[in-house]
């Protein structure tokens, strides 16, 4: 039954639902409705997504009771019977193959007081190591490199609001004025100047940003931002457009960067990117012009996973710093490097220990002071605490396989969509002894599962988040849930009982948020100083924030980087491209990403009816010269295939994409399920797969192309 259930008050403030930017929220209504509130993020703005996310508390298929898995399919079952036998089950793969038989798989959509929890029940409750989660699809890679060249990695180290006074704003691989639009009104002061710079290849609605004079928009050949980035550095080395007083008193590697990018001289970055050589000295000139250094009112380089999402993201990364520290920006106030965190939590669940080598606060699991502080907040002997995990894509490609875990709990991702490879992930899923799949909705995920536990979502909860900015921000409870839904906290603490776990589990989202803060204490995301009744007395605060009367902190790196030297570190990197590139069987790019009006795997926003009118489902963008070689003159079925796989979805014709790549968005299943072409390489560093790129064929599919080709179609017209 639809269920708009009893409010708890009036009005209900909170955030959204979706992404990082977690624009501010106002609940209220009968039936219940989102309206946007000021907050510096989202100046009194909602995207689309956010204006209608109360829809997704009238889901028509809502979860509402725990379902399990019987010769007739999933079928109702009591909390008491699915918990009693998950534990059961838990125990019997624990005694036949050790505890690495089970494994965890999180999401950075959770509160940090889950993502904290979730940590905590896989190493006590299950003792697996095998815990890791989406993040590792998502930041990884600007994690990584942050981590080694400024000793902490938070998304942006500095408010979003700072870039309003920015002379350049350098954008490579971030479309957000489709993924976050409301942030776009930040770049109104840069445009003004002329100094917004975006680098994709497709003419995104961000590309469109640059028309009229607003700035410039380079279109590189998929894959090569690095090279991209290492003729900025060249130019700017080279040409003497950096701040030598800066890297003398801050920067460690320098000489050692000079020297990789000496080779990289504009033309010869043409001859590989495509971009014109005479571009590429003018971007560099705005960008020093608008650093501190020459006079300028600022600049800042960001990145989105366009650039990141690649086998050589991290190093792509860390050549992006690099030109923020030659350009004199990051921790000068007015300019900066930072990368655009993506999930609603991306930030905080990438800190509290739901990464295979990493405790809360972003301590270390291998480190022996670190395993000690956390293992007295839990009250257990640090022997008792496993060692590092897995990445993601290594750990779902062994699943079910000799050696690998027999067992999955999945909270909060919907992988058998989102992952690369995923025919393959479906495979591995389908082999597992059992497989637990908590979510709101019946996810292509959860359909697959043997227990399916139905759980509380964000209107219906009590938690925190940090954004993009790394803003600590109280989701609140405005609704009950349906009457058998049950939060998270509650189903950890249940099983951790069955299984005599060690250890404490509250399931008040605001004691695990205090012993979060316990745990955090001294790390480097120190939210020591926070608690549920700050936040709701004052703003939100920046991590970190060491003690309650700590008054957060908005920018790091003010004084001195977060390494052991306080020195920031360049990295010098080198190019390696795709994993998959292009040959004859194989000629095109294919690039994936997102649509304004759906989100990630598309589990909730394709339950929205206002979401799925506007965005008109799946397609694949190529371009007219393409579509002429094909024989397409509209909106026919196409079919692309890669190594892997293949998929079915409408043409659309677009000038925007290069003649040769094909865009396709990562949101749609069945036969359109675009992560059934993507390939499962993975950056060596980060783990983190290379979503954006790999080598097609497209195909037009005849009008009697059969079964798959029919069911798109009905699809797409219904
Ligand atoms: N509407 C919507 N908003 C979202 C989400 C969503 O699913 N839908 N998801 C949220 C999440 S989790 C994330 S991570 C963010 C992601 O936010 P973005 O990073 O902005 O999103 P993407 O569309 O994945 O990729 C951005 C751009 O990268 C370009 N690109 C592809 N290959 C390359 C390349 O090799 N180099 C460069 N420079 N660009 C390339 C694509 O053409 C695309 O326009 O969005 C968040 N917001
Ligand atoms: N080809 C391609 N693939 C990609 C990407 C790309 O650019 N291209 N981007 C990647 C990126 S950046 C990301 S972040 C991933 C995201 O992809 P996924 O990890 O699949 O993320 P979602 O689709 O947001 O899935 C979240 C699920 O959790 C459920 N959920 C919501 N709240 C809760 C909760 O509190 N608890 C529980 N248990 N469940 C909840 C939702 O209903 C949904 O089913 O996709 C990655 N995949
Ligand atoms: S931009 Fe992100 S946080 Fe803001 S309304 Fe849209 S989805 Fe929600
Ligand atoms: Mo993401």
């Amino acid at each position: 039954m639809p269920h708009d259930q009893v409010a708890q008050g009036p009005t209900t403030d909170s955030h959204c639902p979706y992404c990082a930017l977690q624009c501010a929220q106002r609940l209220g209504g009968h039936p219940v409705a989102a309206e946007p509130r000021d907050f510096p993020t989202n100046r009194g703005g909602l995207c689309q997504k956010g204006w209608t996310s109360a829809d997704l508390l009238r889901a028509p298929d809502r979860l509402t009771q725990p379902l399990r898995r019987t010769a007739d399919g999933l079928v109702p079952t009591t909390w008491d019977d699915a918990l009693d036998d998950i534990a059961a089950r838990v125990r019997a793969l624990r005694a036949d193959h050790g505890p690495d038989a089970v494994a965890v798989f999180g999401g950075g959509g959770l509160t940090n007081e889950k993502a904290y929890q979730l940590g905590k029940f896989a190493r006590l409750a299950l003792r697996t190591r095998l815990v890791d989660y989406n993040g590792r699809f998502c930041m990884a890679s600007a994690a990584a490199a942050a981590n080694r060249s400024l000793g902490v990695d938070r998304g942006l180290p500095f408010p979003l609001t700072d870039l309003d006074d920015a002379d350049a704003v350098l954008l490579l691989g971030s479309n957000l004025a489709d993924t976050m639009p409301p942030s776009v009104q930040h770049l109104a002061g840069p445009r003004a100047r002329g100094g917004l710079v975006v680098v994709d290849p497709r003419r995104s609605a961000t590309a469109r940003l640059c028309d009229d004079g607003a700035g410039t928009h380079l279109q590189p050949l998929p894959g090569t931002d690095l090279v991209l980035l290492l003729g900025l550095l060249h130019v700017v080395l080279g040409e003497g457009l950096a701040d030598v007083t800066y890297l003398d008193e801050r920067v460690d590697g320098v000489e050692d960067v000079r020297r990789s990018v000496a080779a990289w001289w504009p033309e010869r970055v043409e001859t590989v990117t495509g971009v014109p050589a005479g571009q590429l000295r003018s971007v560099a000139h705005r960008l020093a012009d608008a650093s501190p250094h020459r006079g300028g009112r600022g600049a800042y380089v960001l990145t989105g996973r366009g650039a990141e999402q690649h086998v050589d993201g991290t190093d792509t990364v860390s050549a992006a710093i690099s030109l923020a520290l030659a350009l004199g920006l990051p921790g000068a106030h007015r300019g900066g490097y930072g990368a655009l965190t993506g999930q609603g939590n991306g930030q905080g669940g990438r800190e509290h220990g739901q990464k295979a080598d990493q405790l809360p606060g972003y301590r270390s699991i291998e480190d022996p002071a670190d395993r000690a502080h956390v293992a007295a907040v839990w009250g257990v002997d640090p022997e008792l605490l496993p060692r590092s995990g897995v990445p993601a894509v290594q750990l779902l490609s062994s699943l079910g396989t000799e050696s690998g875990p027999r067992g999955l709990f999945v909270h909060g991702s919907n992988v058998v969509v989102s992952a690369p490879r995923a025919g393959g992930v479906r495979d591995r899923l389908a082999s597992l002894d059992l497989l637990v799949v908590c979510d709101v909705v019946p996810s292509e995920t959860a359909l697959l599962a043997d227990y399916v536990l139905p759980v509380t979502q964000w209107a219906e909860e009590e938690g925190t988040m940090t954004s993009l900015e790394g803003r600590v921000l109280r989701r609140r409870r405005h609704v009950d849930p349906p009457a058998h839904v049950r939060d998270e906290l509650w189903i950890w603490s249940e099983l951790a009982r069955r299984l005599d776990a060690p250890g404490t589990w509250s399931t008040d989202a605001s004691l695990v948020f205090d012993e979060l803060a316990r745990a955090s204490a001294g790390g480097r995301a120190d939210y020591a100083g926070l608690s549920h009744a700050r936040l709701d007395t004052g703003e939100a605060l920046h991590w970190p924030c060491p003690d309650p009367d700590h008054p957060g902190t908005p920018r790091l790196f003010t004084n001195r980087f977060a390494t052991p030297s306080g020195r920031a570190r360049m990295v010098p990197v080198r190019p390696v491209g795709p994993d998959d590139d292009v040959h004859a069987e194989a000629p095109l790019h294919l690039v994936t990403g997102r649509l304004l009006a759906h989100y990630q795997s598309g589990a909730q926003t394709r339950r929205v009816p206002a979401l799925c009118d506007a965005a008109g489902g799946p397609h694949v963008e190529l371009h007219p010269s393409l579509a002429a070689r094909l024989g397409l003159d509209g909106a026919e079925l196409v079919r692309v295939t890669s190594a892997r796989g293949s998929m079915v979805a409408p043409a659309r014709i677009t000038r925007d994409v290069r003649p040769d790549t094909v865009f396709v968005p990562f949101h749609f299943a069945g036969d359109s399920l675009v992560n059934a072409l993507t390939n499962d390489a993975t950056d060596p560093v980060s783990g983190m797969p290379e979503f954006k790129v790999c080598a097609v064929r497209v195909e037009r599919v005849a009008d009697d192309a059969g079964p798959s080709a029919a069911r798109v179609l009905q699809e797409v017209e219904s």
